[in-house]
């Protein structure tokens, strides 16, 4: 289909909040980047805007601890999620961190779809299955970046790929809540694709804005 793609550059950071309750309104569309700890959620925001630094990044797993909004559009947002599985955190700090993103995910109603960012090295680990069989049970849609591609060669990312979207195809025989593609930050691969699903999604699924 084609409609214009959004001007994703224009993209401001607007709040950072510690839980649900701080967060903006809830209205308009929202589209969360999720994934495990390190899997690259806030540098594929910083590829898929063209700005870089505006989403925090760190080597070190568990840099995004707050639930971060960037304004592209009037009500129309991207969410920087805080990581799940980082085992280096006290099991205090990760019930926590996990209450507040479950708590996050459940309950806003403006959030129209999830990025799923998974390493393209560690696929399909069990955080990255729960959370997709969560999503399917309440329909909401999920586009997997398989990151950091850079690190395999062309050949094994088309293999990956294939996997996955096999394993997808199992849990999603209709084929319309999830898909894939191959992404890289670091190398800049996959942004457009990814500007032109999100506007896609903006567009279609936020209509009563
Ligand atoms: N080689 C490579 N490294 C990447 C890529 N994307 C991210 N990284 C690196 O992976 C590390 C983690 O990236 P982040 O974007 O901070 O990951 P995150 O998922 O937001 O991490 P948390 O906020 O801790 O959950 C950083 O050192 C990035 O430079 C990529 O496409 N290729
Ligand atoms: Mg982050």
């Amino acid at each position: 289909m084609n409609i214009p793609v959004m001007n994703f550059r224009a993209a401001k950071f607007s709040v950072s909040a510690p839980s649900l309750k701080h967060c903006p309104d809830d209205i308009g569309a929202e589209i969360a980047f999720v994934g495990r700890s390190n899997a690259g959620k806030s540098s594929a925001i910083n590829s898929l805007t063209g700005i870089k630094g505006l989403a925090r990044t760190s080597k070190t797993p568990g840099r995004t601890q707050h639930i971060n909004f960037f304004t592209i559009e009037p009500h129309k947002k991207l969410v920087d999620l805080p990581g799940y599985g980082f085992a280096k955190v006290s099991k205090e700090i990760k019930r926590k961190w996990d209450h507040h993103l479950m708590e996050y995910l459940r309950f806003r109603k403006c959030l129209i779809g999830l990025v799923l960012m998974v390493d393209i090295r560690h696929i399909m680990l069990d955080y990255d299955k729960e959370m997709l069989i969560w999503a399917k049970s309440v329909s909401l849609p999920v586009h997997i970046l398989l990151t950091k591609s850079d690190k395999l060669s062309r050949m094994k990312c088309k293999e990956t790929q294939f996997n996955v979207d096999q394993q997808l195809q199992l849990m999603d025989p209709e084929g319309i809540i999830f898909s894939s593609q191959v992404f890289s930050a670091r190398k800049k691969i996959g942004a457009e694709v990814l500007q032109r699903i999100l506007s896609l999604w903006f567009d279609d699924l936020s209509d009563d804005i």
